[in-house]
């Protein structure tokens, strides 16, 4: 016969049950906070591979710097942006956005950063581009900012088709809000119309490629679009926060988010699309229609009215 365990011996076993569950709990919650300052550059111990013979053979060391894009070879496209300080504003070759980039898949792009008055520095970082890690373009990490007077040569080869932009990567919150950024676009669509949408809120007025109000996809008004003609627009919210996008005058379709394809696409209709971020949305328009953007801004291919932005969004 068993005998029942003294009430002591109970009391025990349960304090030794909660602390065993509340003991690692507690240890997880004060290792995963955030300290109260720390030091970016101490990185803690670096480990350089090779196990603890030769933890200390510090001869494998390299330099981010050194992690280029092909060093020779004459580019496909090359360029050169210079960067400006004007007013609030901040421009590439005197404009903002800056030049539209294009590129074939594979090809060698070879963009010149010259900073003629940014007085902070620059750097042209590739968002979303698998690049090299030395011409990412992240100040402070992969290289210094470019300071006034200097100019700095980002090289490589675009390994995927799709939708990117640049933009500055110092002082971003000023510098790619006034402006220095612009669209990439590798490879090209075989729709009639190819388009880049490129968002961008400047001193809280909402724009399409710089411009507030209605813009014209085809830079032309007026004629509706030839039957079965099909139009790609290349939506880029370069603003730090989320925007919707809606469609109005037929249904419409997702092509490629973040420069990634969508499988099968389907019609959407009544659906509003939430861009994060620094996203990019490929849409596919089948004729005449009207993409809003939010804050009165919107491209329009043919005349088609606006219609009330749809309560729900894409994939609610
Ligand atoms: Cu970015």
């Amino acid at each position: 016969m068993r005998r029942p365990l003294r009430r002591s011996t109970r009391v025990v076993i349960a304090v030794v049950a909660t602390l065993a569950v509340l003991g690692p709990l507690g240890y997880l919650w004060q290792d995963s906070l955030v300290p109260g300052t720390y030091d970016m550059a101490s990185m803690g111990t670096m480990d350089f591979g090779g196990g603890p013979a030769a933890a200390h053979a510090h001869g494998d060391e390299f330099s981010v710097a050194a992690l280029t894009g092909p060093s020779t070879g004459k580019p496909d496209v090359s360029l050169t942006l210079t960067a400006r300080k004007e007013g609030k504003r901040y421009t590439l070759n005197g404009a903002t956005p800056g030049p539209q980039i294009h590129a074939r898949r594979g090809q060698l792009l070879q963009v010149t950063l010259v900073n003629e008055s940014v007085p902070d520095g620059v750097t042209l970082h590739w968002h979303g581009v698998d690049v090299p890690n030395a011409e990412d373009g992240v100040a402070g990490v992969t290289q210094d900012a470019v300071r006034v007077g200097e100019r700095h040569v980002y090289r490589f080869t675009t390994p995927d088709e799709g939708t990117y932009w640049y933009h500055s990567h110092q002082v971003s919150h000023s510098q790619v809000r006034g402006g220095l950024f612009g669209a990439l676009v590798v490879g090209a669509s075989a729709a009639e119309v190819d388009e880049v949408v490129a968002v961008h809120t400047y001193d809280g007025k909402r724009t399409i490629n710089g411009a507030p109000g209605v813009s014209s996809l085809t830079g032309i008004a007026g004629p509706s679009p030839s039957p079965g003609a099909v139009a790609r627009v290349r939506v880029i919210n370069t603003d730090a926060g989320p925007i919707r996008l809606w469609v109005s005058g037929a249904p419409y379709r997702v092509v490629a988010v973040d420069g990634h394809a969508v499988y099968r696409p389907s019609d959407i209709s009544d659906k509003s699309v939430l861009v994060t971020a620094g996203g990019r949305v490929d849409l596919s328009l089948p004729g005449a229609a009207r993409v809003d953007v939010g804050g009165g801004a919107a491209a329009v291919w043919g005349s088609v009215p606006s219609a009330p932005q749809p309560r729900a969004d894409l994939d609610e």
